[in-house]
């Protein structure tokens, strides 16, 4: 038996983040399909029994039921003692670069591909200012990869795990990280070469 559900569904990027830090920690775990599509994130049902919050993910197992992934990852790096940094000064560093990419690069990329890939009659100003949003924040982060090779020093941590979530189907927001933010890219292969590593549409359920 699975030690944890993760409520989720495929194009979850969130999800996902959680998603790979339980296959990349070895962890197991049951995937819970969220028809989010048609409106299961948003009944009453779901916001008293799963998260009040009316969103995705939710780990559930080992006596939690927890809601959040910057907090989901934070719990499942002390659990299984893997990319919660090495130090008080690089734990601070992952807290750091995942309140970013809650605030500044999952947010707008999501909310992005969200409105020009499946929402029809998205408005073009809004989708405007949330392109130069994520672009920027796209930007900050190459800067960063330039200089090293993860966010927060040179191993993985939990705050890489965060940040990529959005990150490995770059056409859906059309960008092409060589062309334009090649230190992502390089990022992203490294990511991808860690062991357990699979893409979000592998991981998670369709239906
Ligand atoms: N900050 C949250 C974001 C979660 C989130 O926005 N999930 C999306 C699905 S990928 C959702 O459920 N959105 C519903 C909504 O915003 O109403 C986290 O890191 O878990």
């Amino acid at each position: 038996m699975s030690a944890y559900e993760l409520y989720c569904f495929k194009e979850s990027g969130n999800a996902y983040k959680a998603a790979l830090m339980l296959e990349l920690t070895g962890t197991a775990w049951t995937p819970v399909w969220v028809d989010f599509f048609n409106g299961a994130t948003r009944t009453p049902e779901y916001r008293e029994d799963l998260n009040e919050m009316g969103e995705v993910p939710v780990l559930v197992g080992n006596g939690v039921q927890l809601t959040q992934t910057g907090l989901i990852l934070d719990y499942l790096a002390k659990e299984t003692g893997r990319f919660g940094g090495r130090d008080e000064a690089q734990e601070r560093d992952v807290l750091r670069w995942i309140l970013f990419d809650n605030h500044k690069l999952t947010a707008y990329t999501a909310t992005y591909r969200f409105m020009t890939n499946f929402m029809k009659g998205a408005d073009k100003p809004v989708t405007d200012f949330l392109g130069q949003r994520m672009h920027g924040a796209f930007k900050v982060l190459n800067a960063h990869l330039e200089g090293q090779d993860f966010a927060a020093g040179d191993e993985l941590t939990i705050a890489d795990i965060s940040m990529c979530g959005y990150l490995f189907y770059p056409d859906e927001f059309g960008v092409s990280w060589e062309t334009s933010y090649p230190a992502i890219g390089a990022w992203l292969d490294r990511i991808k070469a860690q062991k357990g590593w699979q893409h979000p549409y592998d991981i998670l359920p369709a239906s």
